[in-house]
């Protein structure tokens, strides 16, 4: 990090501590919920009156799409809480951005905010060099950042998003609302039965807020816990009896695992992060984590009303604990719908899913997860991160095959910026191939190993892998990974610390 920004973020971190800047920041009042605010995690039913809406959308034009994304403290309304927010545009819950592969997306981001802010395109296999996908460049307050991301022609299309990357304070400014939607279309075309159906975006956030509406200083000091879709607090949901809507959800919160429910039905599922699955499956329950998107499709029931719920869920003795609420109410009413399409019509079409090759593999590594209750801190390889390191060096062309491995009390969330991957086995139970995934969680005390396939020339130069749970993010638990040309090779700068033999690959060291 240089040290203008260092002390930029400095500087903002000690002067304001948090995004949300809204004048008397008190601590959180102590006294029951529902005496305060009443708790969104009761909502009736009769909560349920505005149908639910999209943000609002941009479409790329003539092969582009230029956009501009002003950052900046908003108040928002979820429900009957104004929340003192962040917002790019005034959206919490942030614009839709859609643009198709071959696209050149331009996004101005103007910082009006007190504290440093950037912008991660997650998901995207696209260059995180100079004015690319580049976490690594902070823009300081007042200052504008014209990023420009060349969609490849054959990008895999799918439901993505972009959030700030902000490191050390990210949790905040992305609970604070710093966080929208980008479709790269065509995913319909993979899964040719979805085509016709109606499809529905669910920006899913979460807000902790103190009595006067600000975020939250600490996590779990809070007074209120409000969960979102699409910056609304239980909206409406209408479908008719028989017909079949593609659900698609995108955990934009910075920390919240959901586990959700919808009475009386099924969801089926088609697709994981971007890419639709070889084999569609129905679940009465879905769970996914921060950064996670899935494509399910619900068919409406008998006419009736049926909740939308995120139940409980805890991320192990060390982690969070997550209230239920009801998020949403399915109203079944008028007319049918077709009949829905059979589980295998929804599967991706023959030859879109390609798994890596592993019959050469270049390199092993460990990642290892673990963290210090004392200190707070989080780790990858018992190190935090360091922009001036570069903790591992690949030479473009390599298939590597990565151990995580988690030794702590809860859960850890794996994610790394341009490169997809393959799951391979989870505390080693083989997982069949089911297409490609850009996040995965690593169960506690652990191992996943996945596949990565570094031979796509656009991807060269530095990017960050780490924690999606963006508290143990800013805590330290993300690293840098280098991606050369070895006719050039790499940049000078950084070492390798991840580095390991086939011999101790298997040695059981995990780190406390
Ligand atoms: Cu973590």
């Amino acid at each position: 990090m240089s040290p203008h920004i260092s002390r930029i973020l400095r500087g903002a971190a000690t002067a304001l501590g948090l995004v949300v800047l809204a004048a008397g920041l008190s601590p959180a009042v102590a006294g029951p919920l529902d005496t305060i605010f009443g708790s969104p995690s009761d909502l009736p039913p009769s909560a349920a009156v505005e149908p639910m809406t999209s943000p609002p959308e941009f479409h790329s034009q003539n092969g582009e799409l230029r956009v501009t994304l002003e950052a900046k403290e908003s108040k928002a309304r979820l429900g009957k809480f104004e929340i003192n927010a962040a917002t790019y545009n005034g959206v919490y819950g942030g614009p839709v951005l859609r643009v198709k592969p071959g696209d050149v997306l331009h996004v101005r981001l103007v910082n009006h905010l007190p504290q440093a802010t950037n912008m991660h395109f997650h998901g995207l296999a696209v260059s995180p060099q100079g004015h690319g996908d580049n976490s690594m460049k902070m823009v300081a307050p007042g200052e504008t950042w014209d990023y420009e991301v060349p969609i490849p022609k054959d990008h895999p299309p799918g439901v993505y998003w972009y959030h700030t990357h902000a490191h050390s304070f990210a949790e905040r400014q992305l609970m604070g609302g710093l966080s929208g939607t980008l479709v790269v279309e065509g995913f319909q075309d993979k899964v040719p039965a979805t085509k016709a159906l109606k499809e529905r975006i669910f920006a899913l956030k979460e807000f902790q807020a103190d009595p006067q509406g600000n975020l939250a200083r600490v996590t779990k000091a809070y007074n209120v816990d409000i969960k979102t879709i699409n910056g609304q607090l239980m909206p409406r949901i209408d479908i008719q009896p028989g017909e079949t809507q593609l659900w698609r959800f995108i955990d934009q919160t910075a920390n919240m695992y959901f586990r959700l429910t919808l009475e009386g039905h099924t969801f089926t599922v088609v697709g994981r992060d971007s890419q639709p699955v070889a084999n569609p499956q129905a679940v009465r329950e879905l769970m996914f984590g921060p950064s996670e998107r899935v494509d399910v499709l619900v068919t409406g029931g008998p006419a009736g009303s049926y909740k939308l719920v995120s139940e409980r869920t805890m991320t192990g003795p060390a982690g969070d604990d997550f209230p239920k609420q009801n998020m949403a109410l399915m109203v079944s009413a008028r007319g049918s719908g077709p009949a829905p399409a059979p589980l295998g019509t929804v599967a991706a079409a023959p030859g879109v899913l390609k798994p890596i090759p592993g019959d050469h593999i270049d390199e092993h590594r460990l990642v290892a997860f673990s963290e210090d209750p004392v200190t707070g801190l989080f780790f990858i390889n018992h190190t935090v991160f360091d922009h001036e390191r570069v903790d591992v060096k690949v030479p473009l062309g390599s298939i590597e095959e990565w151990t995580l491995r988690n030794a702590s009390d809860e859960l850890h969330l794996f994610h790394i910026h341009q490169a997809p991957f393959q799951v391979i086995a989870i505390n080693g139970k083989a997982v069949p191939f089911d297409g490609l995934v850009d996040t995965v969680s690593v169960p506690i005390h652990g191992e996943v190993k996945i596949r990565i396939a570094f031979t796509d020339p656009n991807i060269i130069g530095r990017f960050m892998f780490h924690c999606h749970i963006l508290e143990h993010e800013d805590k330290g638990m993300m690293a840098q990974i280098e991606v050369y040309d070895p006719k050039v090779g790499p940049m000078p700068e950084g070492h390798d610390t991840t580095h390991m033999n086939h011999a101790n690959m298997d040695t059981p060291n995990a780190p406390r």
